[in-house]
């Protein structure tokens, strides 16, 4: 069972978390395929997942040399799961365990009816712990913009916790992205619901941790909002 589905985790300076992140996984699906990308990190996040699960077959970690975004990563996590036919499913999620495997199944059932299931921070049964009032005032901005720009009916567009069908991706043209940062999340919604993709989300509980030194930057603000702008008015 759950020999289709795929677990992309997109790594930078998360080696406090990555092997709970990992091991946690675990717990819900013993055979499932984890694809890990990695971007170099300084904190040697790379060796630490090598030493503990260098024998796992069902771990995959593929280095890249430079940081190359976290949108960008994912990515390159997709195209290594599609490579294996078995996989239907593609979940994406972080390393630094603000997103609960829990809700793998849940998003998992429902992606039968969508094409793309996101776990929400904005819906109404949602809960988000530890995000300071900045970063939650920021991101609700954020999201508004986008999706009056966009106009894809969902709530929650910065979130990197979803479920794809494989379908959905096959749709994507994955050299045409203008973004690599976090706003990756929002262009690949846009792309596959102008490819006429349907998107369901269910309510989850964001937990956010003291250790978790974000990697969001300013230059991948200005990133989102050129990236809105040029998928809004078609220019490159
Ligand atoms: N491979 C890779 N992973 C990244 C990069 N930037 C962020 N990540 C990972 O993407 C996820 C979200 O990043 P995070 O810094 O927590 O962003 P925040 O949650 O928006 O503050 C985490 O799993 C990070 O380790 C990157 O440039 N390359
Ligand atoms: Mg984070």
């Amino acid at each position: 069972m759950h020999n289709n589905i795929a677990i992309i985790i997109p790594c930078y300076n998360a080696h406090e978390t990555i092997i709970k992140a990992i091991e946690r996984v675990l717990v819900y699906f013993p055979e499932p395929k984890i694809i890990i990308v990695d971007d170099n990190s300084p904190d040697k996040s790379a060796e630490l997942i090598n030493e503990r699960f260098s024998y796992d077959k069902r771990i995959k970690l593929i280095l890249r040399k430079n940081k190359g975004g976290r949108g960008s990563a994912v990515l390159r996590g997709f195209q290594e799961g599609l490579k294996n036919k078995n996989i239907e499913f593609f979940i994406e999620m972080d390393a630094d365990l603000c997103h609960d495997p829990k809700y793998i199944p849940i998003m998992i059932s429902k992606c039968n009816m969508f094409d793309v299931v996101i776990a929400s921070k904005y819906l109404k049964e949602s809960i988000i712990k530890g995000l300071n009032v900045k970063r939650i005032i920021f991101s609700r901005i954020v999201n508004s913009y986008i999706r009056f720009m966009l106009k894809v009916p969902i709530t929650d567009f910065t979130n990197g916790f979803r479920c794809y069908r494989r379908e959905a991706l096959e749709k994507v043209d994955f050299d045409s992205f203008y973004s690599k940062g976090f706003i990756l999340l929002s262009e690949i919604i846009y792309k596959i619901y102008k490819k006429g993709g349907s998107f369901g989300e269910i309510p989850f509980n964001f937990v956010h941790k003291e250790i978790n030194k974000s990697n969001f930057n300013f230059a991948e603000i200005k990133e989102a909002f050129i990236t809105i702008l040029k998928l809004k008015y078609n220019f490159r």
